[in-house]
């Protein structure tokens, strides 16, 4: 058998177009800033029906959590309940009150999330080029946290590729490219314009559901694969963030190279994109496939995590 090198990402990106510097040499939030009143009141007036969706799954579904190996599903923990007020220690309250507290001690990249941009990285410098020792201890630059603060606001795209690829979950490894993405908006009857924020469906997940353990077996999940013309894609469309319904948002190990999650390093680390990861699309999509109408008003706020690498959210699209 051939001996097959690795590229490291250093190699393989070496003339992958950067942002940095586009918006100031203290920018932290990249091309959210693509996102501006313009943008925001284009979506607005997509909402023409009055229909919500929320787009986060279940923190402590008792089906279960998917999360990316090595990570652990968020822990809830009863802390005060009725009976805590049995005790002869509890507190009184005048009046008598009595009242249920809990906790949550999650990875805040579980469950649905916003990555904040110093999220991933390599060669030693994260988004805008900070140096990646800014991260010890907490990321003092590029967290989720200024996200948080501008929150995000836009027209939302979904683009149902199970659908498009007629089965009810694309394969593990499965690709697609940014060509694909057009095809599949063109056969929805919508289109993807320049600064959509892309919702894209694989319904991956439905198979962690069916199989539990199981499915993390041969990891490596379905989606969007590097080349340097889907890069240049996302930089022509002004893509300020994407969306969907995997762990991590792209094949896991690209076919072409070997390397894992090229993506988050070309288009967060590189582009300033905002990733966001473990959507439920399912109520979302089966509406779209109903009334045809795929695009919306897009609204996410992620929790304002000081230093945090990433926020728990649950987005909302209006139609
Ligand atoms: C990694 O980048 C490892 O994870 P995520 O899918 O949360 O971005």
């Amino acid at each position: 058998e051939p001996e097959t090198t690795v590229p490291s990402l250093e190699e393989l990106l070496a003339d992958s177009p950067t942002n940095w510097g586009k918006w100031g040499d203290d920018d932290e939030v990249g091309s959210l800033n693509y996102l501006g009143p313009e943008q925001v009141l284009a979506a607005v007036g997509l909402v023409r029906q009055g229909k919500v969706f929320t787009l986060q799954r279940l923190i402590g579904d008792p089906k279960g959590d998917p999360v990316w190996p090595g990570r652990t599903p968020a822990e809830r923990t009863q802390i005060l309940d009725e009976s805590t007020w049995d005790s002869p220690d509890a507190p009184q309250y005048p009046g008598g009150l009595h009242y249920a507290d809990d906790k949550i001690n999650a990875f805040l990249q579980g469950s649905t999330q916003y990555d904040g941009l110093g999220h991933v990285w390599y060669g030693g410098k994260i988004w805008n080029g900070y140096d990646a020792r800014t991260t010890i201890g907490g990321l003092d630059k590029a967290s989720v946290e200024p996200i948080a603060q501008r929150g995000v606001v836009g027209r939302a795209v979904l683009l149902d590729m199970a659908r498009f690829r007629g089965k009810p979950t694309l394969d593990k490894g499965e690709t697609f490219t940014h060509e694909d993405l057009v095809a599949c908006a063109q056969a929805q009857g919508t289109e993807i314009r320049k600064r959509d924020i892309l919702v894209i469906r694989t319904n991956f997940l439905q198979l962690f559901f069916e199989q539990g353990e199981g499915f993390y077996e041969g990891f490596n999940e379905p989606g969007l694969v590097y080349s340097p013309e889907l890069v240049q894609w996302f930089q022509d469309m002004e893509i300020p963030n994407l969306v969907t319904d995997t762990i991590a948002n792209e094949v896991t190990t690209d076919p072409n190279n070997g390397v894992a999650l090229v993506l988050h390093n070309a288009l967060m680390r590189n582009l300033g994109v905002t990733l966001t990861e473990i959507a439920d699309l399912e109520a979302l999509a089966a509406d779209c496939a109903e009334d045809g109408q795929y695009d919306g008003l897009y609204v996410a706020a992620p929790l304002k995590v000081h230093q945090g690498s990433g926020s728990p959210v649950n987005p909302v699209v209006l139609k």
